[in-house]
Order: C-alpha cells, then sequence, then structure tokens
C-alpha cells in the first residue's frame, strides 16, 4: 500500500543492488549466532563492516554471506531489505542474488529462489515494492559456473527471474569469456547486465560491449575519460546502474564532488541510481538521492528522470513497468 511512502520524496527504482550485500552487520551478527558462526574478522569492534580495499572487500562478503545458511535466512534478508527500503520511498528493486554463494550451504537453485521470491511478494503485499531477481555470476569463481548458472536458468524459468549479471573481480579473465554464458541466459528470455568500469577504466567498458549483447552495465561510471565510448553508449541507449556511494567508499573517486554523476548526466548518458552494498559502504537509496540533490544539485524533476530511467531498463515485463512509470 503506497500510503505508506513518505509524501515528500520523490519515489526510487534500484537496479543494481547485491541481495547478501544488504545483510547490515547487526542482522549478520545475528544469523552468524544463529548457525554458530565467528564474524569477529568481518566486522570490527564498532559494529562495521571491517575491510581496506576491493579484493579485502569481496573476501569480507564472502564471509558475510557464509553466515546465510538456510531457506528461512534468505527469505529473512530479503523481507528486511525490501520491507524497509520501501518504506523509505523505493517503488521498484532488483537485486542480484548469487546462486553460487547458496550452493555453499547445498541449498539448490529452485529453493533459493522461491525463498526470495517468496520475500519479494510478501514485501509487494505488505509495502507495494515490486522486485525482481537478476542472478549473478562472480566473475573469479569462473566460466563453467557462469554456464552452468545460465543452464538453471533455462532449466527452471520462474517468473520473478529476469536478469543474468556478473560482478566480482573485474580483472579476472575476460568479458568475452563469458560470451557463452551471456548467450544462454539471453536465450533464457534474461536481460543482461555486468558489472565493468568500476575497478577497471573505459577500455573494459568497450570491450564488455563488444563481447555481451547488453542493456546495462554495472557502474560504467569510467565512461567519462573516453568521450568515443560515450557516443557509443548514446548511442546503444546502455543504462548505467551509477553507485556513487559504493565508488566513493572503494576509493574510485575522492569524494562526492568529484564523482562524475552530474558528467555522465550532461553528457546525454541514460543513468539511474543504486546503492551496490549499502551497509559495506555506508549508504543507502534515500541517501544516494539526497546527496545527488545536495552534492550534484539535481532537482526533483531530475531525481524522478533516474526514477523513469531505471523502470524503463528494468528487466521485468513491460505490463509491469507500465503500472510503475
Ligand atoms: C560484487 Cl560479486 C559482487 N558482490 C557484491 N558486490 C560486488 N561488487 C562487485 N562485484
Ligand atoms: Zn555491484
Amino acid at each position: 500500500n503506497a500510503q505508506k511512502r513518505p509524501k515528500s520524496s520523490v519515489p526510487m527504482a534500484e537496479l543494481h543492488c547485491h541481495l547478501e550485500g544488504t545483510v547490515s552487520p547487526v542482522m549478520a551478527m545475528r544469523l552468524g549466532a544463529r548457525h554458530g558462526i565467528d564474524l569477529s574478522d568481518t566486522i570490527d569492534a564498532n559494529g562495521q563492516y571491517s575491510w581496506k580495499n576491493f579484493q579485502e572487500f569481496l573476501s569480507a562478503y564472502d564471509r558475510m554471506a557464509a553466515a546465510i545458511c538456510t531457506p528461512e535466512d534468505y527469505y529473512d534478508i530479503t523481507y528486511d531489505y525490501y520491507s524497509k527500503v520501501a518504506q523509505s520511498g523505493v517503488i521498484y528493486g532488483e537485486s542480484f542474488v548469487s546462486p553460487d554463494h547458496a550452493l555453499q550451504h547445498g541449498i539448490a537453485y529452485r529453493t533459493l529462489i522461491d525463498s526470495v521470491s517468496a520475500a519479494m511478494k510478501d514485501a509487494e503485499r505488505d509495502f507495494g515494492i515490486v522486485c525482481r531477481i537478476i542472478l549473478i555470476a562472480v566473475r573469479h569463481y569462473g566460466v563453467e559456473k557462469a554456464e552452468k548458472l545460465a543452464d538453471l536458468a533455462h532449466k527452471y524459468p520462474h517468473p520473478f527471474v529476469t536478469g543474468f549479471g556478473m560482478g566480482g573481480d573485474e580483472q579476472f579473465l575476460w568479458p568475452h569469456d563469458f560470451s557463452k554464458a551471456y548467450a544462454m541466459a539471453s536465450d533464457a528470455g534474461l536481460g543482461l547486465t555486468a558489472h565493468a568500469g568500476e575497478i577497471c577504466g573505459p577500455e573494459r567498458i568497450r570491450d564488455t560491449l563488444e563481447s555481451l549483447k547488453l542493456s546495462r552495465i554495472g557502474h560504467g561510471v569510467r565512461a567519462i575519460e573516453d568521450d568515443a565510448l560515450m557516443a557509443e553508449l548514446r548511442d546503444r541507449e546502455i543504462i548505467l546502474e551509477v553507485c556513487p556511494g559504493s565508488n566513493i567508499a572503494l576509493g574510485v573517486y575522492p569524494d562526492l564532488a568529484a564523482h562524475p554523476l552530474r558528467a555522465l548526466v550532461d553528457n546525454g548518458l541514460r543513468v539511474t541510481l543504486s546503492s551496490d552494498d549499502p551497509p559495506f559502504f555506508h549508504t543507502h537509496m534515500q541517501q544516494e538521492y539526497e546527496q545527488a540533490q545536495s552534492v550534484h544539485g539535481f532537482k526533483d524533476a531530475d531525481l524522478l528522470r533516474f526514477t523513469r530511467t531505471a523502470i524503463e531498463g528494468a528487466f521485468c515485463d513491460a505490463d509491469t513497468k507500465e503500472k510503475l512509470l
């Protein structure tokens, strides 16, 4: 029910958020206690996730994700996140879900998808938010796992599984190594996105565009360094899943004032705003929208454009989009 939304704020839509990465340190400790998993090397004395660079972040992420052990845990973290952001004004959310992490606890693909989608349905019933799943392959887990994942999507179609993406170590292998996995995912009817141009520079974005037939790029912010690449992104109407707070936390830019969010928009690119791994990066959707306003001078109409662009680029079906727009 939409009336629970604060009226003054612009409705938000999030395309780039890692489900395991939404778990707060408090929730992670609770899950750790539930399953007898020690997270003292992952969460510091101040109750914050402890990591200093991208590699350490990925490994802290893996240790935290190891505390998400059961289908009920997946239900809980999904409902927890989407009920919370719905109340802050998010009307649509896509979540990267990593079946390879769940499989480490013996949770099968279909069980995982059933738990996450049940929580998404309940969040929609209770708070009006519409949510969908993007399967995510982890680059440094290798090509074979990515292809297996695409194959599972093919074998077991599910109305909430609408996209395929990859993250992890951006310098591991090449985008074209994953072209078969992406072709299989596309055959399965999934929308395609990939992290690129966050840690690596514009050349990796160009490679990704050439190798994979995707409609969105995760981050892509370093396209700002290459005018010809920006022209190509404009021509292909590629949507950028920009996560400023994440970029600052990972040291891609020293501060928000130095972030190219404004410049990307002024160059005519299709930009959306997301929180990526909110508690890891000390951010959340409302903060991203507010800071776009306070730091980059975007007006309410501009913020609404971010939301509309996100819904245009969303991987849900056309009827669902129409209701949101
Ligand atoms: C990521 Cl695989 C993955 N998970 C969470 N956050 C990420 N950032 C880049 N890759
Ligand atoms: Zn990400």
